[in-house]
């Protein structure tokens, strides 16, 4: 039996960032277990508030962002950190030598009709500035030494990457434990699936709608394949069906407010889960260049997303292009 400790020895990971990674993981275990006990813990439904989206939080987003934000504060290697439920960086520790980034539960509207959610992180170095300045923060995507996210399905599974390759592991019930059950996961070039929100169709701009139209065409359309369509509204999910049977996963550009320039967030959407794709032989694009490339201007800037099977990812980054 492998676990995480075997994999991060294996990949010769200092012990430093195995303890922030592990800081992580323990949290995760906890909302795995509130999500299994759902209403009977009380936990479903809407807190009061909204996030600095301006998103209506679930209670879920608030407990499990609140349970990151304790138990990070506390683990020593921590200096700081960024969630997508809360406005302003938070500081941890003087001597903390890793910056995390996280959204605590991303597809958090599904939670109350028990469809798969996940909390997602990015690590990134703390180069020793002012973990209290956003700016500290604003790295891209390359300088990320870790980056994952924990998906509570059926089974709660860690998608983990160190920058050497990916591996997918299956958190036993019985030992509590994170167990591998696919190394070094590769994304298939080709594909036959895209996911994109089709109710978005009429604000998206002109190479998408082009791109699109092209998919729906099928074999008689200058695509000369039939696509098939799945959208489960939680990026995590996404994210996960690609890595395992390839695919395309669009949230592209669209002129609504506030969403502009799309609704995903670069520091804990985009960038992470970019790490993975490209780790596992995809890619991830924002519609001209690579989304890791970016240089970010604020925690919760908001990206454009094309990301999964390579060869479908340079399609839809031709229409751009054109
Ligand atoms: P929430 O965490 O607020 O539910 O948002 C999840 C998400 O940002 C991303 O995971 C999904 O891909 C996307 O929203 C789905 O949103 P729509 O289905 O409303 O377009």
């Amino acid at each position: 039996m492998q676990t995480v400790q075997t994999i991060l020895e294996k990949h010769r990971v200092s012990d430093s960032l195995a303890q922030a990674i592990h800081c992580v993981l323990d949290c995760s275990k906890e909302i795995s277990v509130l999500l299994q006990k759902g209403a009977m813990a009380g936990v479903l439904g809407s807190a009061e508030n909204e996030n600095v989206q301006g998103e209506t939080q679930k209670k879920l987003d608030v407990i499990s962002n609140d349970l990151l934000k304790e138990r990070l504060a506390e683990c020593p290697v921590v200096a700081g950190i960024a969630s997508e439920e809360e406005d302003l960086p938070v500081a941890a520790n003087e001597d903390g030598q890793y910056l995390v980034i996280y959204d605590p539960l991303d597809g958090s509207s599904n939670i109350d009709i028990n469809v798969t959610v996940g909390t997602i992180f990015s690590i990134l170095p703390s180069r020793g500035e002012d973990p209290s300045k956003e700016a500290t923060y604003l790295q891209n995507g390359r300088q990320q030494v870790a980056a994952g996210y924990v998906l509570y399905g059926p089974a709660t599974m860690l998608v983990m990457s160190t920058g050497k390759g990916v591996d997918i592991f299956t958190l036993d019930p019985t030992s509590n434990e994170f167990v591998l059950t696919q190394e070094q996961v590769q994304i298939t070039p080709s594909t036959k699936e895209f996911a994109i929100n089709m109710s978005n169709q009429r604000f998206w701009a002109e190479p998408v709608q082009t791109y699109v139209s092209d998919l729906l065409a099928g074999e008689e359309g200058p695509l000369a394949k039939r696509y098939n369509m799945r959208w489960i509204a939680a990026m995590v999910a996404e994210v996960h069906r690609i890595l395992n049977r390839g695919g395309i996963f669009m949230y592209p550009w669209d002129n609504r407010e506030p969403n502009k320039p799309g609704k995903l967030r670069l520091m804990y959407e985009g960038n992470p889960m970019s790490m993975l794709v490209e780790q596992a032989g995809g890619l991830s694009v924002n519609g001209e260049i690579n989304i890791m490339d970016i240089e970010p201007e604020k925690i919760h800037q908001r990206v454009p997303v094309f990301l999964g099977s390579k060869e479908e990812v340079e399609k839809a980054l031709s229409y751009h292009k054109a």
